[in-house]
Parts: C-alpha cells; sequence; structure tokens
C-alpha cells in the first residue's frame, strides 16, 4: 500500500500548478493500488496553459532548430538515467509487462535522439526558376502551439512520437494524456522539464476529453492537433478541426492480420503470433488481431498454437517472469469479455482462454486468459477492433483468398505475411491495404526512423508519425522566390522572349 499518494497539478508556463478542478485517481490494473491523484483541469486553465504556449512561440521558432535539437538530445538522456523509473511506472500504471514498460520508454528515447538530428536536417528544395538570375526554394515553418492527445496503451512513446516532431518543428506543446495514464504523462512531462525547455514550450493538462481535449482542439491558437485513441474520438477532432481548418494527424486502431502461407517457417510463425497477439494483453493498435491461415497448414498451425498460448504465464506483470499482464481498466475488461461472449454467439470456436481469472493474485485486476478463437471471415470477430487478448483464426484457400480476407476490414494500420516465397512477399507488399507490411515478422515492432500510420479508418493518409514524415504534422511549407536580376521579370509571360520567340 501508499502510504503517501502524491497529489499531481498542472504543467504550464515552466511550473508545476495547483488546479481549481476536482482530482482523480490513477490506479495500477493488477492490484487496484492508487498510484497518484490529478486534477480535471477547468475551462480557465485549459485557457491558461494553451496562452503559455502562445506566449512560447515567437522564441520557440526563431531559437534555431539545431539549438531546439540540443535540448531534445538532452530530454533523451535524461529520459535514459530515469528510463528503469519510467518503465516501471508504465508497467504499474497500464498493466504492461515490464520488459515491454522498458521497452516504451525506449522508444521515446529513440524517437527524440532521431527528432534531434532532424534539427541539423529539416531540408527543403531548391528549384530552377524559369527565368533568369532568380532562385526559388521550399522552406519548412513551424504551425504554431499544437495540441497533442494520447491513449494509455503507449502512455510514454506516444508522447515522445508527437511531442519530439513538434518541439524539433519549434511548436509549442500542450499535451493531454489520457486519464488511465497521467501519471506516465507527468513523469515524462518531468523529464522535458528537467532537460530545461524554455516556460511556455512543454505545457500538460489531465482532465475530461470534453472539456481539455475538445478545449485544446477547438482553440483558435491551437494550430494542429496529433490524436492517437479510438475511431469516434478520432472522428468528432477531426470534425472539429476541419472547422478551424488546422492540421490534423489522427491514428485510430486496426485489426491487423498476419498471412501464414503453406511454405512459412512455422516455429517463426508462432513466435511472431504470440509475440503479436499478446504483447501488451493485445492493446496495441499493430496488435495481431487475426491470424490468416492457409488451409494445407490450418491444423497444424492452430493445434500448435493453441497449445503454445495455453502456457503462457499471465500475471502480475512488473514481474519479470510474466507474459502478459491485465488489460488497463474495468471498462477494457467488460469491452473484451463482451466480444468473447459474442464470439461464442456468433458461433465461433473457442480453442483456448475464454475467461477473466479471478481470486488469489487475480483478485484486484483486470486479468483475462489469452484467448482464440476460429472464426468466420465475417463474423465481428474477425472484423471488429477488440483490443485485448483475443487473436481470431480464419481459414484460407491461397493466397488471393488471404489478401481478400486480410483486406475486407474498415482499418488498414499493419499486416503481415509469413512466407518463404519471394513471388508472394512481393505481391503482399503491393496487396496488402495498410500503411505497414512485414515479412516473417508479426504485425508489431515499428522503429522510430520510418513513417508510421494507416489507410482506410484507421486514419488519413495525409500525415505519418515517426520518421522524418512526422515533420509533416507540424509544419508548412513556404516558397521562396529570390530575383537577384535587377529587373521585373513576369513568370510565364517573359519566357517567349528568353526562348529567341
Ligand atoms: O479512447 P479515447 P479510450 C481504442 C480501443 C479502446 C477504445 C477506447 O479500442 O478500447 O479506443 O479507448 C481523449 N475530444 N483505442 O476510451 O476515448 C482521451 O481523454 C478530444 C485505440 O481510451 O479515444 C484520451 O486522451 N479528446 C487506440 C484520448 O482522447 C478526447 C489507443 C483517447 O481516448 C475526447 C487507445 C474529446 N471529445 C484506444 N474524448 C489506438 N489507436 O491504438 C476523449 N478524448
Amino acid at each position: 500500500m501508499n502510504a503517501v499518494v502524491r497529489e499531481y497539478g498542472l504543467f504550464f508556463n515552466g511550473k508545476w500548478r495547483k488546479s481549481e478542478g476536482k482530482r482523480f485517481e490513477t490506479r495500477n490494473p493488477a492490484t487496484g493500488e492508487v498510484l497518484a491523484t490529478f486534477p480535471l483541469a477547468t475551462p480557465t486553465e485549459v485557457a491558461a496553459a494553451i496562452k503559455s504556449a502562445k506566449g512560447a512561440f515567437e522564441a520557440w521558432r526563431k531559437t534555431p532548430a539545431p539549438r531546439r535539437g540540443d535540448l531534445l538530445l538532452e530530454a533523451a538522456t535524461v529520459m535514459k538515467r530515469r528510463k528503469e523509473e519510467l518503465g516501471r511506472v508504465v508497467t504499474s500504471e497500464m498493466g504492461k509487462v515490464i520488459a515491454e514498460g522498458r521497452g516504451d520508454v525506449q522508444e521515446a528515447i529513440d524517437f527524440y535522439t532521431y527528432a534531434a538530428g532532424e534539427g541539423r536536417r529539416m531540408f527543403g528544395e531548391t528549384v530552377p526558376s524559369e527565368l533568369p538570375n532568380k532562385m526559388c526554394m521550399t522552406v519548412r515553418l513551424p504551425v504554431g502551439p499544437v495540441g497533442l492527445i494520447t491513449p494509455w496503451n503507449f502512455p510514454v512513446a506516444i508522447p515522445g512520437w508527437k511531442s519530439g516532431a513538434a518541439l524539433i518543428a519549434g511548436c509549442p506543446i500542450v499535451f493531454k494524456p489520457s486519464s488511465l495514464t497521467p501519471l506516465c504523462g507527468a513523469k515524462f512531462v518531468e523529464c522535458l522539464d528537467e532537460a530545461g525547455f524554455p516556460p511556455g514550450v512543454v505545457n500538460m493538462l489531465t482532465g475530461s476529453g470534453p472539456v481539455v481535449g475538445d478545449g485544446i482542439v477547438a482553440h483558435p491558437d491551437i494550430r494542429a492537433v496529433s490524436f492517437t485513441g479510438g475511431v469516434d474520438t478520432g472522428k468528432h477532432v477531426y470534425e472539429s478541426a476541419a472547422k478551424k481548418m488546422i492540421k490534423v494527424g489522427l491514428e485510430l486502431g486496426g485489426k491487423n492480420a498476419i498471412i501464414a502461407m503453406d511454405d512459412a517457417n512455422l516455429d517463426l510463425l508462432l513466435d511472431g503470433v504470440l509475440f503479436g497477439a499478446f504483447g501488451t494483453a493485445g492493446q496495441r493498435c499493430t496488435a495481431t488481431s487475426r491470424l490468416i491461415v492457409h488451409e494445407k497448414i490450418y491444423d497444424r498451425v492452430v493445434g500448435d498454437l493453441v497449445e503454445r498460448a495455453s502456457r503462457l504465464k499471465v500475471g502480475n506483470p512488473i514481474d519479470e517472469k510474466t507474459d502478459m499482464g491485465p488489460v488497463a481498466s474495468d471498462d477494457q475488461e467488460k469491452k473484451v469479455l463482451e466480444y468473447i461472449a459474442i464470439g461464442k454467439k456468433e458461433g465461433g470456436t473457442l480453442l483456448t482462454g475464454g475467461r477473466k481469472l479471478t481470486g488469489g493474485p487475480f483478485a484486484k485486476g483486470f486479468f483475462i486468459q489469452p484467448t482464440i478463437f476460429a472464426v468466420d471471415r465475417n463474423s465481428r470477430l474477425a472484423q471488429e477492433e477488440i483490443f485485448g487478448p483475443v487473436l481470431s483464426v480464419i481459414k484460407a484457400k491461397d493466397y488471393e483468398d488471404a489478401v481478400a480476407i486480410a483486406n475486407s476490414v474498415k482499418y488498414g494500420l499493419s499486416s503481415s505475411i509469413y512466407t518463404n516465397d519471394l513471388r508472394w512477399a512481393f505481391r503482399a507488399m503491393q496487396d496488402l491495404e495498410a500503411g505497414i507490411t512485414y515479412v516473417n515478422a508479426p504485425t508489431i515492432g515499428a522503429e522510430v526512423q520510418l513513417p508510421f500510420g494507416g489507410t482506410k479508418e484507421t486514419g488519413p493518409t495525409d500525415t505519418r508519425e515517426a520518421g522524418t514524415t512526422a515533420l509533416e504534422e507540424f509544419t508548412y511549407w513556404k516558397t521562396v522566390y529570390v530575383d537577384y536580376s535587377g529587373r521585373l521579370q513576369k513568370a510565364q509571360i517573359d519566357t517567349a522572349r528568353l526562348a529567341g520567340g
């Protein structure tokens, strides 16, 4: 039991501040322990935090990008030093196993290190002019203060991706973490504060979606929003941002499939499926939620998979030996158990798992067994995002059939194919409707130096997180023409004369 539960405030204009708002608790989903309390920011406080970001914009955009990069590198150094502490907070507050908790923090460290270097690149283009003694080029400019709204499943990594890109671009941030993981958000902001970002450049608000989330998106001084979360909330954010005609990055989940061809290396496949489906208890936007198996290897794959899944050790995620922790909240638990009931009702075959774990070490947490169903391709379990430790297995006749099944869902985030045949691998890269395709690896495992995002209802394709593409969310292109001819030159009009016409 915690003797003293720390009461956190809001962070803006360089300081932690007391809030007028009511407070809420954040709890460990494995033990029920209260970890800390946080304020529900009021509309006045939302406005104050945005004002602080706006006030910091002018100086921040004028800070040379390599100097901004120095601060990002410093933040990466602080996070490295505090990695174990932060990793443990991720595991305690969100419930992923400790190795993944540390990985969550590492992702933020990696992206900050990568984005820091972007401060010395941020390339534009020089383009030939149609007129003599004239130069044309493009430069990136920051859009202004931006809102970052993040979910609970990667409570340090996703804030790391979004803020790293915004800050190097020259945009002050107003960050709202999920109400399930405000402590991870606060620890992350502590690291940025320790690194020495100027007051107002980094701001954090906790509180409700309607007051804080909507308040950030709708505020006239917020010039771009980056959001990761559920589809319904994402669509709402998109609509609200469209009214202001600001940039929006949306990443809204997936129904990601692994295709197992009949020539796949089965040991490799099973390792990948288990990690993809049950890592983070299936609560990753890129989680392997469907396994589409060629009919020739179906029985063997299902037999081995069920045997191995039933041996996974579920328990307290802080224990290094645990394979899978709890789901993140009572709402998550309800939702996953509802889907398990739907699977049974729809006539799916429950192959393993399917129950909530109770009593003893599970008594106070949200533990669900790793669950595998054999389902019809049109069933709800084959079509809808569950966001929990439930894998749906579907039989396919051949490559074309497998791809048709994979593409039959409304999402398009990640995808994978296990095969040793180059023809299938290269065709799948073109044929799978998804922002990411893995070959001989599960649907999870994104690296920060490459673009991350999806298609269809996963989100608009014009923005991508991570990689150099991350800058697109927070910058706009300025086109610059420099005429050093000393006279008025007319594009489209003088060209005939120059060509001798
Ligand atoms: O998401 P929400 P929740 C999916 C997953 C999960 C479901 C619900 O299926 O079961 O979404 O999770 C803030 N204006 N994903 O309830 O509500 C909210 O406070 C602006 C997939 O956590 O979408 C939080 O900070 N913001 C996903 C963030 O939005 C608002 C990861 C996400 O919350 C708001 C997480 C509003 N009106 C859940 N209302 C993925 N893509 O991986 C809430 N928020």
